[in-house]
């Protein structure tokens, strides 16, 4: 879990700032009006259903993972905090803002982090804490518009084209709009902080809210995206990763400007027609690709009923390899990837259990698939047999949302939904720095530190000021393993 190489999107994030040129075509919300119509740069393709105002919404929680520990943890709210896999092939999850500071990044080994920014809390992920916030802010997206298209736990597009304000055409309105959203985000989850783009684009959406990072609001014009993203890295569009930015390089295409101005033809020679087309269009800022709330497929998945029940692990193995197979083709065959794959089993008594583990972008690669199936397949006590077995890719996306030439063996993972793991802590008596626990005497707090047969725990919530420390052994029977206790306010 967690560790990996660095995906698409957070190399894109990287690009991205590091591509970062005065941009005097940001406006940030104090324009008084925009055209109804605006298309004044005119290399789009001429089949192009552009918007014509700024009505994609496109939000993400900052510094996600970490900022939900600051919520909790009131003692390392201003400090650096590193969230990742502890072990020791663990890869960087997380940093707050000022772990950021000293050069820690998302996809980095947890060892690296450890020398850059050794003051830092290095704490293993909370899962149930994440989704509960991710479910909050979801919930008050679909507020805002039914057509809310999440990407991730912590980041969604929204379409705003229906509503009345927003459709008037004046930016102010948008702007007010995304503020007051903010603001109750921040408000319904306990403290944590988002930032938003808005634009005629999905594109344009996302790449404004990166450059409002952290904790602001950037809404783009009609008009001015294409001045917008000249100047910025090829690794601003969505599809371009290291593979695709590389066979770029090697024809001198270094920024968007540069990719725009190699004739269409020559990019489809260069990258098959699908993406060639794709990125001749994108680099003009030419995206009309809609908001899509709920796909039409939500899942691929393939089962199998077995006649008699089954207990050989290499037999399971061989079985879950092939219905992953089976899963890749189809969706290769509808042009869908997802993100979520899932594990359904059915013991010979007739317990069913899905087990599933999200991965940071998605795919449709059989290889890829197997590889998480059978890990969550390690996981089932198969020893009274197997009467049913299914595989399954939820979380569908389009096929541009990653880097389209990369190889995706390593995808890093994002959750795992394993929910005995808190099970598993408390009778192996093992507890993981950050994890939530209950002392009989002291109350609610979390592991600081743990080794050597003992366990450090600091004993806080959110809605305590910054608590004491206390160590015991690791096995003290007045310690029990507890869900998480964030503070979530009530949705009004
Ligand atoms: N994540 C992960 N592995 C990665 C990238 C991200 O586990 N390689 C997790 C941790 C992040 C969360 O996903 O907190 C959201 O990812 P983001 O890319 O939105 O990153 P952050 O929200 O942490 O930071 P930012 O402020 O840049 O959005
Ligand atoms: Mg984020």
């Amino acid at each position: 879990m967690l560790d990996a190489r660095m995906t698409g999107e957070v190399r894109r994030r990287a690009a991205l700032r590091r591509d970062l040129l005065p941009m005097p075509a940001i406006v940030i919300a104090d324009r008084p009006a925009w055209r109804k119509c605006a298309r004044p740069v005119d290399n789009r393709c001429e089949d192009s259903r552009m918007r014509g105002q700024a009505t994609v919404l496109h939000l993400d929680l900052d510094a996600f993972f970490a900022a939900v520990e600051q919520r909790d943890k009131p003692s390392l709210r201003g400090k650096a905090v590193v969230v990742g896999g502890v072990g020791p092939r663990g890869v960087v999850a997380t940093a707050s803002y000022e772990a950021r500071r000293h050069g820690v990044r998302s996809a980095m080994p947890m060892s690296e982090a450890r020398s850059r920014c050794p003051q830092a809390a290095f704490l293993s992920p909370r899962f149930e804490a994440y989704r509960r916030s991710s479910e909050v802010l979801m919930t008050r997206l679909r507020q805002l518009s039914p057509l809310v298209e999440p990407l991730s736990l912590d980041e969604a597009y929204v379409d705003l084209e229906h509503l009345t304000d927003v459709a008037g055409g004046d930016i102010r309105d948008v702007g007010r709009l995304a503020g007051d959203l903010r603001a109750d985000i921040t408000r319904l989850t306990g403290g944590l902080t988002a930032s938003v783009g808005v634009g005629t684009s999905k594109l344009v959406a996302k790449i404004a809210s990166d450059l409002a990072k952290p904790d602001g609001c950037v809404t783009v014009a009609p008009g001015t995206e294409q001045e917008l993203i000249r100047p910025m890295g090829v690794g601003v569009i969505p599809g371009v990763g290291p593979a695709t930015a590389e066979r770029l390089r090697r024809i001198g295409v270094h920024t968007v400007a540069e990719l725009e101005a190699v004739p269409p033809r020559e990019l489809v020679q260069l990258l098959g027609a699908a993406v060639g087309q794709t990125l001749a269009r994108l680099a003009r800022a030419d995206d009309d690709r809609p908001v899509v709330p709920e796909r039409e497929t939500k899942s691929v998945s393939v089962e199998d009923t077995f006649e008699t029940d089954l207990v050989d692990a290499a037999l399971l193995t061989a079985v879950v390899d092939r219905m992953s197979a089976r899963v890749a083709e189809r969706l290769s065959r509808e042009r869908l990837s997802g993100r979520t794959v899932t594990l359904k089993v059915r013991r010979h008594d007739f317990g069913t259990h899905t087990r599933s583990v999200t991965l940071a972008g998605p795919t449709d690669d059989s290889r890829v698939i197997a590889r998480l199936a059978r890990g969550l397949l390690r996981d089932v006590d198969a020893s009274d047999g197997i009467r049913l077995l299914g595989v399954g890719v939820s979380g569908l996306a389009d096929w541009i949302q990653d880097d389209l030439f990369q190889e995706v063996e390593e995808l890093p993972v994002l959750v795992d939904d394993r929910s005995e793991r808190r099970d598993e802590q408390r009778r192996h008596g093992r507890w993981w720095p950050g994890s939530d626990l209950w002392h009989t005497e002291h109350g609610a707090g979390w592991v600081w530190g743990a080794g050597s047969g003992r366990v450090t725990v600091r004993f806080e919530t959110a809605t305590t000021p910054a608590g004491p420390v206390r160590t015991f052994a690791a096995d003290d029977p007045a310690l029990s393993a507890a869900p998480p206790a964030g503070p979530i306010a009530s949705q009004s």
